[in-house]
């Protein structure tokens, strides 16, 4: 008898049926009432991804839970201290995604303030014939503040140093990178920055962090970058502020209330907005595919997690 998993939604397909050679997977929204209570005292293992939720309602009906294994480096959507207070492990996927996230930061820094999308479509109108594109605004030796200055955060700012960009950074801790400036007060960051980047992990403690305050100290000439969690954005007032042109632009991975995303943001050439993709490399989505296949083979092997989340 194969051992069974719980998968909760938004895990990819790839994934599953990776899975399912070794082990019976049962998708938890597509189970009946009778389907799941035949399963309810069996369930070890939870599968999750980065943007699933995985509430203290659910592990509490699952006496045998043992471990809530995730794809994805944020594990933001799992009720930790439910988990937690009953011993079962979680494992997400740090440090292999960590690149992709910060080339995307990158890109979309350099999409917004030289509108790359906007200028494409320019050409695809046949507006080139009618006359230039306008003047777009210069990324390199401009101001960088990073919000979040955990790995990701860190990579950014790797990346924005060759564009000889002045960083600074909010974070709970002061970091020993010398290079980068260090603000223990978020709006005065903002104040100081042409972009401001949110790498900065999701939760209650970081729920819009970015509200009409911060985006007023950020000002008119100012672009916001969000390539971390969408509930870390305050998104009403982030439309606010781009339909009132309040800040300059923005470039937005990710949305309080995925897949949706709200009209306001949409067919502007100082948005550029992507569908959650930021770890979404062929390469990249295969290694936390195998990490994730790694750590819940160590909890069945009972040999210790790879990448087990600590308290
Ligand atoms: C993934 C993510 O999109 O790592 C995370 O926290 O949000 C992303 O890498 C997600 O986990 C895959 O669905």
């Amino acid at each position: 008898m194969k051992n069974i998993i719980l998968r909760v939604d938004k895990v990819p397909e790839v994934l599953a049926e990776q899975l399912s050679h070794d082990y019976t997977l049962y998708e938890y929204e597509k189970l009946s009432v009778e389907e799941f209570s035949a399963i309810v005292g069996k369930v070890q293992v939870i599968l999750a991804s980065g943007e699933s939720k995985v509430a203290a309602s659910l592990i509490n009906q699952l006496p045998a839970l043992k471990l809530i294994a995730v794809f994805g480096v944020g594990y933001d959507g799992v009720d930790i201290h439910a988990a937690f207070q009953r011993n079962i492990q979680v494992t997400n996927t740090p440090d292999i995604l960590t690149d992709d996230v910060a080339d995307l930061s990158m890109a979309m820094m350099l999409a917004v303030s030289r509108q790359i999308i906007g200028a494409q479509k320019f050409i695809e109108r046949g507006d080139w014939h009618r006359g230039n594109y306008p003047q777009t605004t210069k990324v390199s030796g401009g101001r960088l503040g990073i919000v979040g200055f955990g790995r990701i955060g860190r990579a950014v700012a790797q990346r924005a140093k060759g564009f000889a960009m002045r960083i600074g950074y909010f974070d709970k801790y002061r970091s020993d990178n010398e290079a980068c400036i260090y603000y223990p007060d978020l709006l005065e960051l903002a104040r100081d920055s042409d972009v401001l980047m949110v790498c900065a992990s999701g939760g209650p403690q970081s729920a819009k962090l970015i509200n009409s305050d911060v985006l007023a100290a950020l000002g008119p000439q100012g672009i916001l970058i969000n390539i971390a969690r969408g509930s870390v954005v305050d998104e009403a007032a982030l439309v606010e502020a781009i339909s009132h042109q309040r800040i300059a632009g923005a470039g937005l991975d990710v949305f309080a209330d995925e897949p949706n995303v709200p009209p306001a943001l949409l067919n502007r050439d100082n948005v550029v907005i992507t569908p959650h993709i930021g770890s979404a490399t062929r390469a990249t989505r295969a290694a936390m595919a195998r990490l994730v296949i790694d750590n819940i083979a160590a909890f069945y092997a009972d040999t210790p997690l790879l990448t087990a989340v600590t308290k």
